[in-house]
């Protein structure tokens, strides 16, 4: 079979849920990608920062495969000898007296939003079903239908309503929108992405992290950092609060937190808040299970070991002064931190940020467009000097291409 039948086999069969770029993959080493015809790419996409430690780390799939030879699965019912260890070393790891494991970044969101709701009631006394959470404009969360219930986009949330009540959604950077949200006696928790991904990598006002958590302290209100795509060095720091010094009070973790090889997604928080929740009243059969903790472990223990918030953060540099390089009206704007970035795209000719990525494919370099025109580039933590001057030459010779064609 070549990549047509397996696209062909997606389109008879699967949900038309997606809109891939025309690549079937069937291999991934560490930066690297190679499609069935065996045609090998540089990934600038790393599955939305879920590969941050490259594809197929050795330890991370060795943990996993070991794992899965002794014992997969217990559910919560049961102890198993993994589960403590993993808790052990998370909470460790970020500083937090507990954690809630769970599988996607959308469980570990509605798992934070249920603690900030249920400590509310229970701690700051707002009165039951009253709670209020404050969330950004062009957020993104997940698919959930409370997830959505807090969206700006209609692709999001259109017909899939009635919708969850209990949000107020301010202007993402707007320090005064929130203090004015605030207010209300009966706010309970700020949601916020540390850098907003989907919204096309906008990064924030030095400053507006620690100002708005300086504010939620003010008012007994939660700070709450959804740092699944940001977080794991991604944006050349453990996380991207740690760029001004905030610690959230419940920090939500997802996609990296595995490596891309399965699942795993995390809340911690301290006492005060974790343990509003009681046996019976939250959960998942597949939270915590024992090779999920394997394997968080290892690839966790991964990132500090190859110092790789330290190479993002260097790397990213350089990529962004090389992208800058690049002589192209194209080219309106190069924005990011550390090696979560994007570049706006000025149209030419009808061609817009797909075109860009599909010339790109073509030339062995695989992203993807956020909105029609934006690209975002992401690329595994693991990436060199040499690579990152090798990929933006690829990048700068699609854009020359789309440029001169007609
Ligand atoms: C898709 C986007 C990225 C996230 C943040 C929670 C979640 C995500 C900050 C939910 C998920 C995804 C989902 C994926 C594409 C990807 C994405 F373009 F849709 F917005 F990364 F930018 N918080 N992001 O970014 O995590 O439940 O998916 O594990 O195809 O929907 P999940």
């Amino acid at each position: 079979m070549v990549s047509k039948d397996f696209i062909e086999l997606e389109e008879k069969y699967g949900a038309h849920n997606y809109h891939p770029l025309p690549v079937v993959l069937a291999k991934g080493k560490g930066v690297f990608v190679w499609d069935v015809e065996g045609k090998k790419y540089f990934d600038f996409l790393s599955a939305y920062s879920a590969v941050n430690q490259g594809h197929c780390h050795p330890k991370i799939v060795a943990a996993m495969n070991e794992q899965a030879k002794v014992l997969t699965l217990t559910s919560r019912a049961f102890f198993n000898n993994c589960l403590g260890p993993y808790e052990k070393y998370i909470t460790e790891y970020f500083g937090y007296d507990k954690v809630l494991p769970m599988n996607s970044g959308a469980e570990a969101d509605e798992t934070a939003i249920k603690l900030c709701r249920r400590w509310a009631y229970d701690k700051k006394g707002v009165k039951e079903n009253d709670a209020k959470i404050i969330v950004c404009k062009d957020n993104f969360h997940g698919r959930t239908i409370t997830i959505i219930s807090m969206s700006s986009d209609p692709d999001s949330y259109k017909g899939f309503g009635p919708y969850t009540p209990g949000f107020i959604q301010i202007p993402y950077n707007d320090i005064n929108a929130l203090e004015d949200a605030l207010k209300d006696k009966n706010v309970a928790g700020f949601l916020v992405e540390p850098i907003q991904g989907e919204a096309g990598v906008m990064v924030p006002d030095e400053g507006y992290l620690s100002k708005a958590y300086e504010l939620c302290k003010a008012n007994n209100v939660l700070f709450i950092a959804d740092e699944v795509q940001t977080g794991l060095a991604r944006t050349g720091k453990m996380l991207a609060c740690d760029h001004e010094n905030v610690r959230a009070d419940i920090l939500i973790l997802g996609k990296a937190l595995s490596g891309g090889t399965m699942p795993i997604s995390a809340v911690l928080a301290d006492d005060d808040i974790m343990l509003v929740i009681k046996p019976g009243e939250h959960g998942s059969t597949f939270g915590g299970n024992p090779v999920a903790s394997k394997v968080a472990i290892a690839a966790l223990q991964v990132l500090k070991d190859e110092k790789l918030s330290e190479n993002a953060e260097k790397m990213g540099k350089l990529f962004r002064e090389e992208l800058m390089k690049i002589d192209s009206e194209m080219i309106e704007l190069v924005r990011g931190k550390g090696l979560l970035n994007a570049i706006v795209i000025k149209p030419k000719d009808g061609k817009k940020a797909w075109d860009v990525c599909v010339k790109m494919k073509a030339n062995g370099l695989l992203a993807k467009p956020t909105h029609q025109h934006i690209i975002r580039f992401a690329p595994p933590l693991v990436i060199t000097e040499k690579q990152i001057k090798e990929a933006v030459g690829i990048i700068k010779k699609s854009i020359n291409e789309i440029n001169n064609s007609k």
